[in-house]
């Protein structure tokens, strides 16, 4: 694992914090969401250290395929796959971002407003 020693789910994944993990493998972590947004709401974080995805490199692009199929598996283990869900990745101010390792929501359980509503 590489240096996420400096947010709140580099502590999740060094077990310094609980969290509700559902997946875990050498390359990511995905547990629920503190302040969920829907009736399922798990994020799924690279161990690698990268702040935003204004940070990622060309060499890291591959962090982003990972987290998005973990996530795709999950959702159909899960059963909810063909009703539907969101996968969502916030970055800095702007885009609401407020911890700083990259990370991909997925929201589902429920019909999913429009951005705006
Ligand atoms: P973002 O706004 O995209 O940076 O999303 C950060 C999410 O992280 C937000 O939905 C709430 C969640 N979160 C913050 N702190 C914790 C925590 O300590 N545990 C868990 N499970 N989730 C957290």
């Amino acid at each position: 694992m590489s240096e996420t020693d400096d947010t709140i789910f580099g502590r999740i994944i060094r077990r310094e914090l609980p969290a509700d993990i559902v997946y875990e493998d050498d390359e990511l972590i995905a547990f629920r969401d503190i302040a969920p947004q829907a009736p399922v709401h798990v994020l799924f974080v690279p161990k690698v250290r990268v702040p935003t995805l204004d940070d990622l490199t060309p060499e890291q692009a591959p962090i982003i395929g990972r987290l998005a199929l973990a996530a795709a598996n999950y959702a159909r283990e899960q059963g909810f796959a063909r009703d539907g869900y969101r996968i969502v990745m916030n970055c800095n101010d702007n885009g609401g971002q407020t911890v700083f390792q990259i990370h991909l929501h997925l929201l589902a359980g429920a019909p999913l407003g429009g951005f705006g509503e």
